[in-house]
């Protein structure tokens, strides 16, 4: 018999994002985005990197479906850029900018490679920040709805799987703070955290409009919110530490103002307790909007909090990593393979949602990779770290939670945001001085659990 094996209608795919991969950034009547601005701004990213380049995936796209026919996958997430197909933020659609996107399904589908269009992965229109100030007005829940239409309306017949916004804490509570410089664009100073949470309560609504334009434009769709929900892990399986890491979950990272509004249709009222005048303000109607159904949800995850029962007022304890805790190469990514079941559990029984199919939408981590004299990146840390997640998987399908498939993060190396280049999250190599693209161990190892179906 043989072990971790998936059921046999199980998704394997992988992801990227277009500011991460594409370049280009002045073709074909692309505006700058947000994105743009920031990192060309000093002192904002690593080596003042920018995506003006990036794996010039905007020209090299042939090469890299080909990429992905010999990994095997048979799915494949990207993101459309706003200021591709509407460079201004509203207005005139940029027919070029959906033309790139056609080809580039139509050559995914020649492959039998399904695609999976993620509308806002960070990349909003700069002409956006400078009119209304982007999340900070609610301008802009309207402009991208106009903007999802413009794309689903011209898309819709060979796309069937949508998703709205990527992991909202990101854009919002880390592209605006309070007392600090944020680390993520447009990186604007707030005054209050309340300022804060209205980004966030914007793009909820973006989202709650977003589905109801998909929805208008396409009958077909299939559509998802991709969220990066903090996840909360019993220390042990207790009883007691179960119902802690429940208890806990709606506090974490903003859970309760963000993931539970969109699958419950409130905010937590822990959390509202907890943030007093800081809560965002909410009009009439709004919390209907945002409360839209989804045909599945897109979980990303790459780490966790451990929690253990407490005997204080919240009832449970959250528990900071040891010094030598094993961690991938980044500042937050300690190895906590239990957070994926664990956050899949979570959407089930916390939440109360095990009505909702899952897919997780991005797993993975950086590696300090380095080519050998024989030309191979050998990434056993990768492979690791992304063979324990995947046993994590295998076991939420095991215990019937519906999780129907796992994309991996990376494809390939890519701009990681405020880190540039610096950091390598891709299963294969870019070497940026050429753009050759050169498999690394863990792609093999990858496209051998498709093969089989199961972990390897
Ligand atoms: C995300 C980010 C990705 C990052 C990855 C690694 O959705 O979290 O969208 O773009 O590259 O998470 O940090």
């Amino acid at each position: 018999m043989t072990s971790y094996q998936f059921p046999e209608d199980f998704q394997w795919g992988a992801a990227t994002a277009a500011y991460q991969i594409e370049g280009a950034t002045e073709t074909d009547g692309r505006k700058p985005s947000v994105w743009d601005t920031f990192s060309a701004t000093r002192g904002r990213t690593v080596k003042g990197h920018t995506g003006a380049i990036a794996c010039d995936h905007y020209h090299r796209y042939e090469d890299d479906i080909k990429l992905m026919k010999e990994l095997g996958i048979q799915n494949y997430r990207f993101s459309v850029s706003w200021c591709r197909i509407i460079p201004d933020g509203r207005g005139k659609v940029n027919e070029a900018g959906i033309d790139f996107y056609r080809r580039l399904v139509d050559r995914l589908l020649k492959h039998n490679i399904t695609p999976y269009a993620t509308l806002f992965h960070w990349d909003s229109p700069a002409a956006l920040e400078q009119k209304y100030g982007s999340w900070r007005s609610r301008e802009m829940a309207q402009d991208f709805a106009d903007y999802a239409t413009a794309v689903v309306s011209r898309l819709g017949d060979r796309i069937t799987n949508w998703m709205t916004l990527n992991e909202i804490s990101c854009f919002t509570h880390m592209g605006y703070a309070v007392g600090k410089t944020p680390q993520h664009a447009p990186g604007t100073r707030v005054k209050s955290q309340k300022d804060v949470w209205q980004t966030s309560h914007h793009a909820l609504l973006a989202h709650g409009l977003g589905c109801q334009a998909i929805r208008a434009a396409s009958t077909k769709a299939q559509i998802a919110l991709v969220d990066n929900f903090g996840v909360t892990v019993p220390l042990t399986e207790s009883a007691e530490d179960i119902e802690a890491a429940k208890r806990a979950f709606p506090y974490h990272c903003g859970n309760g103002g963000m993931i539970y509004p969109a699958l419950t249709g409130a905010y937590h009222p822990a959390l509202l307790e907890q943030l007093g005048s800081n809560a965002p303000d909410v009009q009439d109607d709004d919390l209907k909007t945002i409360h839209q159904p989804l045909d599945f949800l897109g979980f990303n995850i790459y780490t966790g909090t451990y929690i253990r029962a407490a005997d204080n007022w919240q009832g449970c304890e959250w528990l900071d990593f040891p010094k030598a805790y094993p961690a991938l190469n980044m500042p937050w990514l300690q190895l906590v393979p239990e957070s994926l079941y664990w956050g899949i559990r979570h959407v089930s029984e916390t939440m109360n949602r095990p009505d909702l199919p899952i897919y997780i939408t991005e797993n993975g981590c950086a590696a300090q990779d380095q080519v050998k004299p024989s030309g191979e990146i050998i990434d056993l840390d990768r492979i690791l770290y992304l063979r324990h997640y995947l046993q994590s998987v295998h076991r939420a399908a095991v215990e019937h939670y519906p999780i129907k498939g796992y994309f991996v993060w990376s494809l390939m190396d890519n701009f990681e945001w405020s880190y540039g280049y610096d950091r390598r999250f891709g299963i294969t190599y870019i070497d940026y001085k050429t753009q050759q693209r050169i498999p690394k161990s863990s792609y093999r190892w990858y496209a051998e659990c498709i093969r089989q179906n199961r972990v390897v």
